[in-house]
C-alpha cells in the first residue's frame, strides 16, 4: 500500500483517479480548491486538504511523506485561460512549479515521482496528422503555453533536482462527472446532456473541427501504471506521452451519434470559431502502446453510453 497526494482530486479525471486508488487499497490525499472541483465526488476515505497549488506550504504541508503525486489541478479550459491570463497562468504553470518543488524533498527529505497532466494544447496549429510526440509545439493559447512550460520546468526538476516524472499530453478526456453546467467544459459533457434534453446546442464554428476523445477510464489506467512502473523506452527521467486514442470525430459525427443513442433531434445554432480553437487534433497513439504496452480500450458508443448513464 502507498499514500500518494492527487492534486484537483475533487475534479473530473481526478476523482476517478482517487477512486481507482482507494479500490487498490492506497491511502489517498487530496489537495483541491473547489473551484471546479466538487466536494462530492471527493472518495470517503480520501483526506481532502482545501488549498490552492500555488502556495507553498499548503502544497508542502499535503505532500508531506506521500510516496508520489499525481498533479492533476489546473484551470483546464483554453477560453478561461484567453479571458483571466494571468489568473490561469499563475494555477497552470506556478502551481506545477510548486508541486516539482515540495517534491524534491517530500519523503524524508528524498524527491518522490510525479505524474502530472500535460495537454494536446501543446501542438497548438501544429496541422500534423496524426501528432507524434516529437511534433513541433507551437500552442496557440495561454492554456497550451502553459502547458509547454510545465514540461520544460518537469525537465528541470528531473535534471536538476531529481524528481522523476511522466507527463502526459491529454487529447478531449469525456465521461461521468464532467460538468455538464459550465459552458467552459468539455463538449461532450455539455452536448450529452442538452441532447437528453432535447434542448438546442451551440456549435462554434461549421461543426467540421475534429477531436481526439478519450474516455476517463482509460486516463486513469495509464496514470495509474505510469506512476507504478517507468515506461520502456523512456530514456530520461522526464519522459511525455500523448494520450489518445488515434481515432479522429467531427462535432457533428459526435452530435449524430448522441442523437441516436438519445433517439431525439436537436436544433442547432452556429456561432463564429471560438480565438485560438484548434481545426484537427489527433494525436499518434504508437508511443504511448510501446511505453505502457497498452491502449485506451474504451470506443466512442461505449463510452458515450457511460456518459449519458453516469457509470
Ligand atoms: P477539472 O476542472 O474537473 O479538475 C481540475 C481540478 O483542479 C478541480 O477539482 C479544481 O477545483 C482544481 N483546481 C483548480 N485550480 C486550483 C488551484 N489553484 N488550487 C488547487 N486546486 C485547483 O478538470 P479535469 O478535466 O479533471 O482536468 C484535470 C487535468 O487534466 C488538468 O490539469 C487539465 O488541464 C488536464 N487536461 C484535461 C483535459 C480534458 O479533456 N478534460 C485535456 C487535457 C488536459
Ligand atoms: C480540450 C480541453 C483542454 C485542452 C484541449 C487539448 C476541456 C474543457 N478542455 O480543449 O483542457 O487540454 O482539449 O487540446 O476538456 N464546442 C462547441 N460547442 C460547445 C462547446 C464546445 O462547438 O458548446 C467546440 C469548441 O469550440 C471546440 C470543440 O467543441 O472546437 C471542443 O471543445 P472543448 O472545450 O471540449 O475542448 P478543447 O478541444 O477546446
Amino acid at each position: 500500500m502507498a499514500h500518494y497526494l492527487v492534486t484537483g482530486g475533487c475534479g473530473f479525471i481526478g476523482s476517478h483517479l482517487a477512486d481507482r486508488l482507494i479500490a487498490d487499497g492506497h491511502r489517498v490525499t487530496i489537495l483541491d480548491d473547489l473551484s471546479t472541483g466538487r466536494l462530492e465526488n471527493k472518495p470517503t476515505l480520501a483526506r481532502l486538504v482545501v488549498g490552492d497549488i500555488a502556495d507553498q506550504q499548503a502544497v508542502r504541508e499535503a505532500m508531506e511523506g506521500v510516496d508520489g503525486v499525481f498533479h492533476l489541478a489546473a484551470i483546464a479550459s483554453v477560453p478561461r485561460s484567453r479571458e483571466f491570463w494571468a489568473e490561469t497562468h499563475r494555477t497552470n504553470l506556478s502551481g506545477t512549479i510548486t508541486v516539482f518543488e515540495a517534491a524534491r524533498a517530500a519523503r524524508n527529505g528524498a524527491p518522490v515521482p510525479v505524474v502530472y497532466a500535460s495537454s494536446a494544447a501543446v501542438y497548438g496549429d501544429n496541422t500534423a496528422t496524426p501528432l507524434r510526440e516529437d511534433a513541433a509545439t507551437r500552442p496557440l493559447s495561454a492554456y497550451g503555453a502553459d502547458k509547454l512550460g510545465c514540461e520544460l520546468h518537469a525537465r528541470v526538476a528531473w535534471e536538476i533536482h531529481g524528481v522523476p516524472t511522466v507527463g502526459f499530453r491529454f487529447f478531449n478526456v469525456y465521461g461521468p462527472r464532467q460538468d455538464p453546467a459550465s459552458p467552459y467544459s468539455g463538449v461532450i459533457s455539455i452536448f450529452a446532456r442538452k441532447v437528453s434534453r432535447g434542448e438546442e446546442v451551440t456549435i462554434y464554428g461549421d461543426g467540421q473541427q475534429v477531436r481526439d476523445f478519450v474516455f476517463v477510464g482509460d486516463v486513469v489506467r495509464f496514470l495509474v501504471r505510469a506512476m507504478e512502473r517507468r515506461p520502456q523506452g523512456a530514456a530520461q527521467g522526464a519522459d511525455v506521452f500523448n494520450l489518445c486514442t488515434g481515432r479522429p470525430t467531427s462535432l457533428l459525427m459526435l452530435l449524430d451519434v448522441l442523437q441516436e443513442l438519445c433517439g431525439s433531434r436537436v436544433r442547432r445554432v452556429h456561432l463564429p470559431p471560438r480565438p485560438g480553437d484548434i481545426r484537427v487534433s489527433i494525436g499518434d497513439p504508437a508511443r504511448l502502446r510501446a511505453g505502457f504496452d497498452d491502449v485506451c480500450r474504451v470506443g466512442l458508443l461505449q463510452g458515450l453510453g457511460a456518459t449519458l448513464t453516469g457509470e
